[in-house]
């Protein structure tokens, strides 16, 4: 969608826009269904971008204490845990700048991903920057879906990090869809952008070919010692018209209501998932920082009368028809 587009819909007044996204979600997908993921930081702290939102980043003086990679044995028995309770899908993150083909963390984040494929659940891994290879190598092993976020407008990107660029993520991206694997690609609302970043992002995510799988819409979490420690939060408004707009721009993708749900009423949440809001990241931790607990996760979506999606490890990405996509590129 362009930017016009996405700015009109902005500008509706808010029912009028929920009626709308309400429409395309009751037109792509189950109703009252919603995805359940688990997060898991196998590779905690101590990376070496400056992302100013990270907890994790060695630039800042932060509460993360860095790790080294977690054993296979130990991220087994929590993939494990993570099915017994319900997730569909497991999503390990890594606190690196990238990975490369030849290296021994490489071989073993596979050797991980391919033990853990074998639960069935979808596998999702986010490791930072992809070459086309090592893409090839992670859709081997049984990844489904790679999360790789924009975060922000291409134009506010660089206030944000500078150690890499915006095209960088794309290249990663592309790389990425090249491989076969599904596409999870989102961004964090409070990093001091403008409404017109927030959409710009969109227009980038929903202008890629095939689009996203899953879109992640993150609230900030400040992270005390990161340059974004004192950053206010974003009104509870915003994120549902972010949320509905998203649903419009990508019908077929599924739209994860992310980091910040802890500042979020159970209302909020409510709204979020009627404005077309259809996963969650579920589980008390999300990489560093804190998640709602599961059994008030379950109780509220009982209460809505919700039921959690089932795993779908096909995850045609969506509009995906054998053609070679164009390249995402900058304007
Ligand atoms: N290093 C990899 C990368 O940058 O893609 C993977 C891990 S990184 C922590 C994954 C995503 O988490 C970021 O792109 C960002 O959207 C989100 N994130 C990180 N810190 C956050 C925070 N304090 N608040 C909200 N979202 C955050
Ligand atoms: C995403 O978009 N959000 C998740 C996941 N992808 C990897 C991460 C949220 C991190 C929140 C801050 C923290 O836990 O440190
Ligand atoms: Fe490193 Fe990812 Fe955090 Fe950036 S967001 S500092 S790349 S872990």
């Amino acid at each position: 969608m362009t930017f016009q587009e996405l700015n009109e819909l902005y500008h509706l007044p808010l029912f009028d826009l929920i009626q709308r996204s309400r429409k395309v979600h009751e037109d792509n997908w189950p109703a009252a269904e919603v995805q359940l993921c688990t997060l898991l930081s196998i590779k905690t702290g101590g990376c070496s971008e400056d992302c100013s939102y990270c907890a994790q980043s060695a630039r800042y003086n932060t509460d993360v204490v860095p790790e080294r990679l977690m054993e296979k044995c130990q991220i087994m028995e929590r993939a494990e845990a993570a099915r017994k309770s319900g997730s569909t899908r497991f999503c390990m993150g890594a606190a690196w700048r990238g990975v490369r083909e030849g290296t021994q963390r490489f071989e073993q984040v596979l050797d991980i991903v391919r033990d853990v494929s074998k639960l069935g659940m979808e596998v999702c891994v986010t490791l930072g920057e992809l070459g086309p290879s090592e893409a090839e190598k992670l859709k081997e092993a049984g990844v489904t879906a790679y999360n790789h976020n924009i975060d922000t407008s291409p134009e506010h990107y660089p206030n944000i990090v500078t150690t890499h660029t915006f095209q960088d993520r794309l290249n990663t991206i592309r790389n990425v869809q090249d491989a076969g694997m599904s596409v999870c690609c989102g961004g964090i609302l409070g990093l001091g952008e403008s409404t017109e970043d927030r959409l710009k992002m969109l227009e980038v995510i929903s202008e890629f070919n095939p689009q996203p799988e899953s879109i992640p819409i993150n609230s900030l979490m400040p992270m005390p010692g990161t340059p974004m420690a004192e950053e206010q939060g974003v009104d509870v408004f915003d994120v549902v018209r972010i949320i509905a707009i998203t649903r419009i721009a990508a019908p077929k993708a599924k739209v994860r209501l992310s980091a910040g749900r802890t500042n979020l009423s159970e209302e909020a949440q409510t709204l979020c998932f009627f404005a077309g809001a259809n996963s969650i990241f579920y589980g008390d931790k999300l990489l560093t920082a804190k998640n709602p607990a599961i059994e008030k996760d379950l109780a509220l979506i009982d209460r809505l009368g919700m039921t959690p999606q089932k795993p779908n490890r096909q995850l045609e990405a969506p509009g995906a028809d054998g053609s070679r996509p164009a390249e995402p590129q900058l304007a």
